[in-house]
């Protein structure tokens, strides 16, 4: 069975949705984030070097890196579901999505992030972050106006994937002026296995408020 090491507030969040969507059988084992530098607890290093969430075991395979998580359940535990079908358009984008989540829009999401513990010092980096952050968004948007998900107009592996640079964007207020992008978030986080998924998740600072 898979065992999601789950730290609260996280990607991992995603992984959670992912199962829920298919209605697998796993369990959450979770660690808490350490109150004064946000960091993952050490107990994490024991499961995997990098220390970092997700990361999932099944059996004797244990699986770090969201994509490469994402990609192993679709293909072990998945029954085909959530992957357009080989040689298409569609697997070509889904594939695309696939890496884009964590290649390249999170990170200009991560630099404002870190910068902005600079303060001040960080003003030169600020406009060439933000105009990198705008692009991202653009093209997120670009493709959110033409389909329902990611890649056409079911769900895919590209989704459990995307939601998080959306939803950490949302929760920063960078949405403003991007409709389709708010619209998915807000199609997501109205899907019943996304708020199973937050109820055993627990505390995740960005889904919708359920309170
Ligand atoms: N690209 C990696 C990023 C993993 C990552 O940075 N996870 C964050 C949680 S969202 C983490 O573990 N942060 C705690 C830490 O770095 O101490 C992935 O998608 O799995």
């Amino acid at each position: 069975m898979i065992t999601v090491h789950h730290l609260n507030n996280s990607r991992s969040q995603r992984i959670l949705w992912l199962l829920e969507e298919l209605g697998s059988d796993y369990e959450i084992k979770r660690y808490e984030r350490d109150k004064t530098t946000n960091r993952a607890p050490a107990e994490l290093k024991a499961i995997h070097p990098l220390g970092k969430s997700p990361v999932i075991t099944d059996g004797d395979n244990v699986i770090a890196e969201t994509g490469a998580i994402v990609e192993y359940i679709l293909e072990n535990h998945g029954e085909g579901r959530f992957i357009p079908e080989a040689g298409t358009e569609d697997y070509l984008l889904y594939r695309h999505f696939m890496h884009y989540a964590e290649g390249s829009a999170m990170l200009p999401f991560l630099l404002a992030l870190y910068t902005g513990y600079l303060g001040e010092a960080a003003a030169p980096l600020t406009p060439i972050i933000m105009n990198e952050i705008k692009a991202q968004l653009d093209y997120i948007e670009y493709h959110l106006i033409r389909s329902h998900y990611m890649v056409g107009d079911e769900l895919t592996g590209a989704d459990f994937m995307m939601i998080f640079p959306l939803e950490a964007a949302k929760a920063r207020g960078r949405l403003l002026g991007y409709d389709a992008c708010v619209e998915y978030v807000e199609k997501i986080h109205k899907r019943p296995a996304y708020l199973k998924a937050l109820e055993k998740g627990g505390d995740y600072a960005f889904g919708p408020d359920v309170s």
